[in-house]
Order: C-alpha cells, then sequence, then structure tokens
C-alpha cells in the first residue's frame, strides 16, 4: 500500500501508470488459478462478460480490450484469499463492524453459507438446506408479503434475475429496490418522457460517426476506461468532445492508449476535450438552458439572414411534442440567473452552442453528476431536449447515452427487476404461469428503508450488493436493517451490510462470473445487456473458490422450492440447463423471440429500441420536449439561505459532491489511490478551492469535519477527520468519497420523479477537526 500522500499527477489517463498498477494489482492479488487466462478472458466471445462497468466492446470479439480497472475487477474476484466461516467467526460482528471497507473487502472469497448467532454475536457454518429453511420459515410466517424486501445489486445475470423476479412475485410482492434506484432511475424516468424508452439510444458504431460528444457528470478514466478508447478515437478523428464537470478530471482531458505502441514510447498522448465546462455542482439545467437559449438565437439569426436553420424545423414538426412551450420558457430565462446557477459565462455557453450547431452527428453522454441530484430527471430531459432540437435522436452518429454503472444494471430492469411492473409484464407471467402476481407497486430503496424503520417490513433478502454501505443516511439505514427480523445476503465477499444484520441473519456465497458454472446439463453460460442493449453470453473459466458455492439461479430455485411448495414453476427442471430459463425468458418477453439461437451467435444480439428506429412510444406518440425550471429550491440553496442570516464565516455551506476513487468499485475498497487526481494511501479527503479554504482560514492539508447542513433535518450529522486538499473546483462545491460520506445524507432528500439519493449535492459546513489526523507526507 503506498504512503498517504498527496502529489499532483502529471501524466495522462491511461498510459504507463495504469500498466504500472496493473502489475501491481497482480503482483498484490494472490491470484488463484491461471490469473492470466483470466484475464484475458474478459469480454471474449466465449469467455466472461467483464464484471466491472457495462460499457460494451467492439463485436465482444476484439483482441483483450485493455481497462486496468476491469484487471482490479477480476483480480479481485479470482483471489486465492478465503473469507472462511473460521476466518470470519474469528470475530464479533460489532468488531467487524467497525473495520474499513478495504480491510473487509481483503478477507477474501467467501466459501460457505454462514447464520449469525446473537448469543456470541458471531457468524458461524450453516449447511445450505438449513439456511433455505430458515428463509422459507420467515417468509411464510408474515402477515402480508409486502413485509418481504428483495433487493439486487446490477451484477446478477438475465437468467437469475428472471428467476428471482419470478419467485418474487409468485410469493406475492413487488419490493425490488435495486442499485438502479440510487444511480440512472433518472435516465430511466427522463428518457422514457421525452422518448419513450428508459435506455440510451446510440450503438458503439454511433460513435465512430459522430463529430461532436457532449460528456456530462461522468468520469471514464476511472470507472469506464475502456469509453476511452472511443473517445479517443473520435478525438483524433477530429470530433469536438465537450466534457461538462465541476472537477478537472485527468480522463476527461488527455489519454494515452496502453494498446497505442506509438503513444507509450513517445510519452505522447491524446487531448480528450477539446472544451471543458467547470460548472458548479447542480448546475447542469440551468447550463444547457443557456445553450439552448444561444442555439434558438442563432436559429433566429440564420433564418433573418436567409441561412440554412440551425434547429431542425422539419424533425420538430414530424416527430415532437412541446416545442413552441420549451421555447417561449428558454425565451423568458433570466440569464443572470443562468449564470449565476451553472457558473459558466454567457459567452462560453454562446461557444458550446455554436460547436453544437455546427455537428452533423451529437452524441450525449452522461453519469451520476447528471442524476444523483433533486433534479436529475429534469437535468435528463433537458440533455434530451438539447438533442431533439437538432434532431439529434435516432440518426447515424447521434443519440442519447446514458452510461450505464453496474455490468449487467440494465438487464436486470429487462428481466422485470421493478417496482413498477408494467401491467404488460404481470398479465403475461398470470398467463404463462397461472398464478395471480400482485399488481400494486412495491417499495424502491428509500421505499424499503422507511418500511424497515416503521416495522412495516421485516424480511430484508439482497442479491449481491452491499445495501447498508451504498444508501444514504447510514444512521436511519442501519437501524432499520438492525429492526428486521431476518437479513440475507447472497454475496461473493464479506461486506459492511453482512455486519448490520437483523435479530437473525443469514451470509449465503455465490459463484462470481469469472468462475464455471457446473449444472446437470453441464458447464452453463448466462445472459447479460450491456449499457448499449446488447445481449450477449457470458461464461466462466475458472474452478469455483469453494466447492460450496452455489450459482444465483440455484439460490433462487432453492430459495423457491423450499418457500413455496406448491408452486407450478419446474425451479429444479430450470436450472439443471440455463438455456430451458432462457426458453422461460422468451415466452414471457417478446423481445427475447428466439432467444437461444441468438444469444448463441457470437457476439450476440441488439434489444430493439424503438427511440433509436424513431418510433415514440409516449402516451403522444411523439417525441416530448419537457420544460424544466431553473433549480432555485433544492436543500443547497435552502441552507445557503438560512445560513446568509448567520453572516458567519464558520456557517458557510458548501455544495459536498460524492465521487468513486480510481481504486474502488462502489463501497468495494481496492486500494487507497485515487492516482489521477493525486491522492495517495488515503481516502478521508476532501477537495477545495484554495480560495474557499483560505477564506475559512484554514491550512491546505488541515483535518476538517463535514457537518450535515440541510435545513429541516432534525439529525446531526458528522464524518468526522477529512483533509483539505486544493483542487481545481468552482468556489462553493467540495468534493470527498462515497460511501464515508453517506452518513450526511438524509433520507429524506432524493430526485423528483425518480427518488434517487441526492449523493451528488449534500449541503456541508467544515469545521476544524475536533481530533487531530495522523501526520501524512
Ligand atoms: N472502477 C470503477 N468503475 C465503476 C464504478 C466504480 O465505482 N469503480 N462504479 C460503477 C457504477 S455503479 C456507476 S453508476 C458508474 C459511475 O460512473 P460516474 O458517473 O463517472 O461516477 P462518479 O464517480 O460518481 O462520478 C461522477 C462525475 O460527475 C462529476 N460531477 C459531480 N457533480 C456534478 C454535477 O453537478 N454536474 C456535473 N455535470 N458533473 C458532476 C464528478 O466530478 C465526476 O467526474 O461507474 C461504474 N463503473
Ligand atoms: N454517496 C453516494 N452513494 C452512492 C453512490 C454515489 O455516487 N454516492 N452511487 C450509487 C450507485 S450509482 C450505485 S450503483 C450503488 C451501488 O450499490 P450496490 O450495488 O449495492 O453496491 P456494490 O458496492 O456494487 O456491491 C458490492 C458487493 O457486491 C457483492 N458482489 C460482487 N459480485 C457479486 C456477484 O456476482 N453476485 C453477488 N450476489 N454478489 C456480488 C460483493 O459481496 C460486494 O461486496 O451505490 C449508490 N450509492
Ligand atoms: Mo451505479
Amino acid at each position: 500500500m503506498s504512503e498517504a500522500k498527496i502529489q499532483f499527477y502529471k501524466g495522462p489517463a491511461g498510459g504507463w501508470g495504469a500498466l504500472r498498477s496493473v502489475a501491481r494489482q497482480l503482483l498484490q492479488h494472490r491470484i488463484a488459478a491461471k490469473g492470466t487466462r483470466t484475464l484475458l478472458s474478459a469480454n471474449q466471445p466465449d469467455g466472461f462478460d467483464c464484471p466491472g462497468c457495462a460499457w460494451p466492446d467492439r463485436q465482444h470479439a476484439s483482441s483483450f480490450e485493455f481497462c486496468e480497472n476491469g484487471v482490479k475487477a477480476v483480480a479481485a474476484e479470482a483471489t486465492a484469499d478465503r473469507a472462511t466461516p473460521e476466518l470470519i467467526g474469528a470475530h464479533t460482528v460489532t468488531a467487524l463492524r467497525s473495520w474499513s471497507d478495504h480491510d473487509l473487502e481483503a478477507m477474501g472469497r467467501l466459501t460457505e453459507p454462514m447464520v449469525y448467532d446473537a448469543s456470541t454475536d458471531r457468524y458461524r457454518r450453516i449447511d445450505w438446506d438449513d439456511a433455505f429453511a430458515l428463509i422459507a420459515q420467515h417468509l411464510q410466517r408474515l402477515a402480508s408479503p409486502d413485509e418481504a424486501i428483495f433487493y439486487t445489486s446490477g451484477r446478477t445475470s438475465n437468467e437469475a434475475a428472471f428467476l428471482y423476479q419470478l419467485f418474487v412475485r409468485e410469493y406475492g410482492t413487488n419490493n425490488f429496490p435495486d442499485c438502479s434506484n440510487m444511480c440512472h432511475e433518472p435516465s430511466g424516468m427522463g428518457l422514457k418522457g421525452s422518448v419513450g424508452v428508459g435506455k440510451g439510444t446510440v450503438t458503439l458504431d454511433d460513435f465512430e460517426l459522430a463529430d461532436c460528444i457532449l460528456i456530462f457528470g461522468k468520469n471514464p478514466g476511472t470507472n469506464h476506461p475502456r469509453m476511452l478508447g472511443e473517445l479517443r478515437a473520435a478525438a483524433r478523428r477530429g470530433a469536438r468532445i465537450l466534457s461538462f464537470n465541476p472537477l478537472r478530471e485527468r480522463g476527461l482531458e488527455r489519454f494515452a492508449d496502453p494498446q497505442s505502441p506509438v503513444e507509450m514510447l513517445s510519452g505522447g498522448a491524446t487531448a480528450i476535450s477539446s472544451d471543458y465546462f467547470q460548472l458548479k455542482v447542480g448546475g447542469d439545467i440551468a447550463l444547457i438552458k443557456g445553450i439552448i437559449k444561444h442555439l434558438l438565437a442563432l436559429d433566429e439569426e440564420a433564418r433573418l439572414r436567409g441561412l440554412p436553420a440551425v434547429i431542425d424545423p422539419a424533425f420538430i414538426a414530424e416527430h415532437t411534442q412541446g416545442f413552441e412551450a420549451l421555447k417561449a420558457d428558454v425565451e423568458a430565462e433570466d440569464w443572470s440567473l443562468i449564470e449565476r446557477e451553472s457558473g459558466i459565462s454567457r459567452d462560453r455557453l454562446l461557444h458550446a452552442a455554436q460547436v453544437i450547431a455546427q455537428a452533423k452527428g451529437v452524441i450525449a453522454c452522461w453519469g451520476m453528476g447528471i442524476t444523483q441530484h433533486r433534479h436529475g430527471v429534469g437535468g435528463v430531459q433537458m440533455i434530451a431536449n438539447l438533442l431533439l432540437l437538432r434532431g439529434m435522436v435516432g440518426r447515424p452518429g447521434a443519440g442519447l447515452c446514458p452510461v450505464r454503472g453496474h455490468s449487467n444494471v440494465q438487464g436486470d430492469r429487462t428481466m422485470g427487476i421493478y417496482e413498477k411492473p408494467p401491467v404488460a409484464l404481470l398479465d403475461r407471467l398470470a398467463s404463462v404461469y397461472g398464478f395471480e402476481p400482485p399488481r400494486h407497486e412495491g417499495f424502491d430503496t428509500i421505499g424499503a428503508i422507511e418500511a424497515m424503520r416503521d416495522g412495516r417490513a421485516s424480511v430484508f433478502f439482497a442479491m449481491g450488493g452491499n445495501f447498508a454501505a451504498a444508501t444514504p443516511d447510514t444512521p436511519t439505514t442501519w437501524a432499520a436493517l438492525q429492526r428486521c427480523a431476518l437479513t440475507v445476503h447472497v454475496a461473493t465477499k464479506f461486506n459492511r451490510s453482512h455486519t448490520v444484520v437483523g435479530r437473525e441473519a443469514l451470509v449465503l456465497p455465490c459463484l462470481g462470473r469469472t468462475e464455471i458454472d457446473q449444472q446437470a446439463a453441464g458447464p452453463q453460460h448466462v445472459s447479460v445487456e450491456d449499457s448499449m442493449s446488447m445481449v450477449h453470453l457470458s461464461a466462466g473459466i475458472n474452478p469455483p473458490a469453494s466447492p460450496h458455492l452455489l450459482s444465483e439461479p440455484m439460490i433462487v430455485a432453492r430459495l423457491a422450492t423450499a418457500t413455496l411448495p406448491h408452486s407450478r414453476v419446474p425451479w429444479m427442471w430450470l436450472v439443471e440447463d440455463y438455456d430451458r430459463i432462457r426458453d422461460h425468458i422468451e415466452s414471457v418477453f417478446d423481445d427475447f423471440k428466439d432467444f437461444n439461437r441468438k444469444v448463441h451467435q457470437p457476439g450476440g444480439f441488439r434489444l430493439r429500441n424503438t427511440a433509436s428506429e424513431r418510433v415514440w412510444t409516449t402516451p403522444s406518440g411523439k417525441a416530448q420536449f419537457v420544460v424544466h425550471a431553473i433549480p432555485v429550491d433544492t436543500r443547497v440553496h435552502q441552507a445557503r439561505a438560512s445560513a446568509a442570516e448567520t453572516d458567519q464565516v464558520g456557517a458557510a455551506v458548501f455544495t459536498l459532491t460524492t465521487v468513486r476513487a480510481h481504486d474502488q468499485y462502489n463501497t468495494t475498497v481496492y486500494g487507497l489511490d485515487d492516482r489521477y487526481r493525486g491522492v495517495f494511501g488515503q481516502r478521508r479527503v476532501v477537495f477545495i478551492h484554495a480560495e474557499d479554504r483560505a477564506m475559512l482560514g484554514l491550512a491546505e492539508g488541515a483535518a476538517v469535519d463535514l457537518i450535515g447542513a440541510a435545513s429541516g433535518d432534525d439529525q446531526v450529522r458528522e464524518a468526522p477527520g477529512f483533509r483539505l486538499v486544493d483542487y481545481d473546483i468552482p468556489r462553493g462545491c467540495v468534493a470527498a468519497y462515497y460511501p464515508e460520506t453517506n452518513v450526511l445524507l438524509p433520507l429524506a432528500s432524493h430526485a423528483v420523479g425518480a427518488r434517487t439519493p441526492t449523493s451528488k449535492s449534500i449541503p456541508v459546513r467544515l469545521r476544524p477537526a475536533q481530533y487531530a489526523l495522523p501526520e501524512v507526507a
């Protein structure tokens, strides 16, 4: 592990730094078997889908696409370290709860099912049969199935997700909170309203044709490194890449492709962004409105001078609704409000508008910087408005590109992991399986926490993930989970959530993506759907980390058999051969016609996306312009307004945005470095503008506590002991890593129309730390 230090990172993203880091990963992780083969088999036609992210691969067949963070994800799963019941049972759960995320992860792979013993406050081994019987007993005695909650993280395969939703609906509830609720929910909701489909409209081929790529609130250098390959190729072709991000992110500036001998040997790099707009955190709606306002003015000017239109009047007339309302709203918008809320000047926005006006193919990509706000849905719909104005949806080289996180988060939704299931899905389940599925909405993530907190739900089951760490309002969430009669986690690694137990608790170890899944009919494939709706197969190649692991589909089948003795679904027959599960998927989802044949072809197939064909499945049958006001009512605005009344420097309210470091995968902390941001050997840092720091009278490197400042919140929220790091970030904004900062976010602070926690805009104050931090170089 590196010594703790802050050191400016001079190089490009990728390059030798990335190669060195991979080499270190390989040395550090004792890789169980055939380590290199594991890495070379990621994203190959007959290998496994990389459990890293949801960015697609070319044909799923190109030579090994180098990805440093994919290597980390694969190496972490293939580790030779084992978290056995003995190792875990050597500590009390109370003691384990105080370990760092990094130390919990470093114990290695889970090997056997474990049950929590309250009398000793420890986990111990349990048989699989007894574990399923215990869950069945709890589920069967609930007064209503709605008192049970079934969470899903986004690594679960289509086959496992399909069986899981089938079991849970036959059991009788739609309580399906999932990681999507905390992630791209606003993209799904926003896009459904704007273009009728809650998914992106582009494919990788469009990236080859685009001459302008907009990147909002996304850090590809760390979170989707393979996306940099696409951006680099576009930049070299002369495409304009505009980045909109409060932080200077290295991967958006310069990238050296480790697969390019010239760049590696010459020390060269490709400049990625042609322009970088360092807007204020939460300023995206204001900023996009400014660009649209300019575009409309440029169009008017062109019209008066008899020049070609800047917007696309034919597309707008034929394909859209709501243009006049949007135009009136934007034209009435005040430039001073736009500039104040976005932090970007009218002139700079004119430049952005001119670049967009001249482009023939515009793609807009976005990530968590757009969605995790109170007005996340509005942000997504403003992006859609911008593209629709120029007819940039449903034509080659153009379109909408929400960049999904977890490798199968999109597929899980397609398979029906959704607390608001469409009526058509429920009708089909009823006709295919002969049971009446529940018709009312279930709990999303926020709803699930509220229900457990209030005693309306008492069994919590998680298919993957780390619910106790990933969710907001840590004290409330933990108390909610601890109130449950039973908590169950299906997982590959021991994590924080397993230490936040109900009165009874189970941890069930499962196979990972990289492992051979042997069933009666032989080794099995699973399927996944990437961020661009490509569905393809994945098959593990490593021997399982332990002979006691079950696959996720098998866990669901055995749980269903134990819980629903009268079920007519042939659970155990289905999991003998996953082709049978795929046949069932085909009988429920029309888009999966001929599923087995199509998915067994190399590269798989693309699911239909009506918006990319300009078929608009909105209520009006048209693509919809949607008006959104510039937010001036968020918790940050409210907290600032009340701080202004007290007028003390110490009362200054900052907008905290929470981001991922380079060496983490969500709540999984592989290492303590964030190389591109110059942070080494530590995670408790706050990035701040030097003048803000000086205004607070604090030195660089000073220790501070973060104090939650949401008005109307009666909880005291503190995250103690962070080091100040001067950073290129707008004044008034600070950034720190997740999940350490989740204690600062009130449960009630979530997105309008999507209920996504507002992890990217948390009002905080900074106070000199009450306790000293250790010395740092
Ligand atoms: N290695 C690795 N890969 C991952 C993950 C991981 O943790 N590690 N996580 C996976 C998951 S589940 C997801 S969802 C994705 C996440 O991928 P990203 O969306 O890239 O995730 P974040 O780190 O949250 O970064 C968001 C970016 O938004 C910027 N930002 C913050 N606030 C604002 C704002 O108000 N406006 C704008 N325009 N920008 C803002 C931040 O500076 C940062 O660059 O990555 C996936 N891939
Ligand atoms: N403050 C703040 N909070 C956030 C975010 C943020 O940006 N800021 N981001 C949000 C986002 S975008 C997301 S997606 C969520 C993530 O929330 P989750 O998806 O719940 O969390 P992860 O950290 O991805 O889950 C990691 C755990 O998954 C288990 N695991 C790994 N692989 C497998 C597998 O193949 N099968 C099974 N069963 N288990 C497996 C391992 O035990 C590991 O410990 O967090 C959200 N929370
Ligand atoms: Mo995510």
